[in-house]
């Protein structure tokens, strides 16, 4: 569908949502005429205040929404989905409804680079800032990583780097990157669409208009654009043309054209998926014109984010791994791949509808024991059990406790709950920090 944006002509545009996004929309709009807001859920007090801060702008309910037929643009958070009656309307009567992203999009000078998928978005955004910093080319990170772009947009940079939801995508139609990259995709948010096939299309418009499709050779599960002189690829094998890995002797090597640039072992990252991590890195500051040699010092600098396969402490032998931002079965698998063995698992939580078999599989001669919680406990105990005993708990806590006294010299208890926090905590940080201070606990007892 083209869809002609019209926020920045006089037209009568209505931010919905007034979360981190709508409140940066309101901010970057506040003087466009014709211009109301909208949210749900918000108070009278914080209606009040935003008032006197947006004197121009008017605000309104759902409901007063619903009435007015003068709507000619809603510019909708990505957290609210198609079903809201005021974007169930504005879509049946093609009313363009559009996000954040899509305004930043038509208003960027600089070169974007634009990165989705499952998981992995915010390690990769956050090195690939890192290292982008640290050879003097200033740049700004934005988008779902929680910093909204058109906040961000003020900053001074040469690169933007915006890490970009399918909540996100589905909503933006002028993207035109200078190169766009989808990490992987496996099942998630099937609470929001109506299959696999309707996420994978929305991470998919990534590509549509980007000069330098950057495509992992490892997951290609999805359909990538066919024009092959655009492609600049990534994956965990020899490449002649792009990145890969080589060997020389015993000793595995980053690559690029078949040359050696930095042995993996040196990467500060722990896990294969950190390996395949930095391949994105580099293949990204290639497409903005920079040689990888230039990068390697920088790639190796980075430390990291908190809460993914972050080694929290290592008591009598055991290692307490918090990667409580495996919100689903994807990056539950990646925090299992690869040398890990004897599996102490505390997982669950809210699965989100999503496809969880595939932990059997990658779990399959690793699991010692699962510590289950959460509202969906009982669905991964169902799959679980055939690999190992299975042993609920109530909380995080209890979690730890039974975890340490199972856990023998050598094993790793693995906080990677393939599930979102919500049903039991604020968000994942909330929960990865109640596992850290458990832990830290049992350094006491
Ligand atoms: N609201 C309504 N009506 C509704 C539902 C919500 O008015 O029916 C209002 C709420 O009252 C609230 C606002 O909408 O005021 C919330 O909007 P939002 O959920 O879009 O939240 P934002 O604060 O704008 O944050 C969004 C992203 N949130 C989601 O996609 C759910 C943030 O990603 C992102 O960091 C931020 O924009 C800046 O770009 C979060 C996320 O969970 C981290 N993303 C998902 C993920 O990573 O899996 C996609
Ligand atoms: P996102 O922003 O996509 O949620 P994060 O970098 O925050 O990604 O990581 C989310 C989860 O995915 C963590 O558990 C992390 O260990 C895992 N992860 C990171 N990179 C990858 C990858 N390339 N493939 C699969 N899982 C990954």
């Amino acid at each position: 569908m083209q869809v002609d944006t019209l926020h920045t002509a006089q037209v009568t545009s209505v931010v919905l949502g007034l979360g981190a996004t709508g409140l940066s929309c309101l901010e970057y709009l506040q003087n466009k005429q014709n211009l109301i807001a909208c949210d749900d859920h918000i108070s009278e007090s914080r209606q009040s205040e935003l008032k006197e801060s947006y004197s121009q702008v008017e605000f309104l309910s759902s409901s007063e929404c619903m009435q007015r037929t003068d709507i000619q643009e809603v510019i909708a958070s990505p957290g609210i989905s198609d079903e809201h009656p005021l974007v169930a309307k504005a879509l049946s009567t093609n009313v363009p409804v559009i996000c954040d992203i899509e305004i930043f999009a038509k208003t960027e000078l600089a070169p974007i680079i634009a990165v989705t998928g499952t998981n992995g978005k915010s390690t990769v955004v956050s090195w690939l800032q890192y290292v982008l910093n640290s050879i003097g080319r200033p740049c700004l990170l934005a988008g779902n990583i929680g910093i909204p772009a058109l906040t961000a947009i003020r900053d001074e940079h040469e690169i933007s780097v915006l890490e970009l939801s399918s909540f996100q995508l589905e909503r933006t139609y002028s993207l035109a990157p200078k190169a766009a990259l989808i990490l992987n995709l496996s099942s998630d948010h099937l609470d929001r669409y109506v299959d696999e096939a309707a996420y994978q299309a929305a991470k998919e418009r990534i590509y549509h208009n980007a000069q330098i499709i950057i495509v992992n050779r490892d997951a290609q599960n999805f359909a990538i654009p066919l024009d092959a002189s655009k492609i600049l690829s990534f994956g965990l094998n020899e490449s002649k043309n792009d990145f890969g890995i080589i060997y020389q002797g015993t000793e595995r090597f980053l690559s690029f054209k078949g040359k050696s640039l930095v042995p993996t072992s040196e990467l500060p990252l722990i896990g294969e998926h950190n390996v395949s991590n930095a391949l994105a890195v580099l293949a990204c500051i290639s497409a903005v014109g920079v040689n990888p040699d230039d990068a390697i010092s920088g790639l190796l600098g980075f430390k990291g984010l908190p809460h993914r396969t972050e080694l929290v402490a290592e008591i009598n032998g055991v290692r307490y791994i918090n990667d409580s931002k495996a919100t689903n079965a994807g990056a539950t698998i990646a925090a299992v791949s690869g040398d890990i063995q004897n599996i102490i698992l505390i997982a669950g939580g809210d699965a989100k509808k999503a496809e969880l078999r595939p932990l059997v599989t990658a779990l399959h001669g690793k699991l010692k024991h699962s510590i289950l919680i959460g509202q969906d406990a009982h669905q991964l105990e169902s799959l679980l059990i055939k690999l190992a005993p299975c042993t609920n708990v109530e909380s995080i806590e209890s979690a730890v406790k039974t975890a340490s006294k199972l856990a023998k010299f050598g094993d790793t208890v693995l906080l990677s709950p393939a599930c979102s926090s919500l049903d039991m905590f604020k968000s994942y940080i909330h929960r990865g920090e109640k596992f850290i201070s458990a832990v830290e606990g049992l350094s006491y007892e």
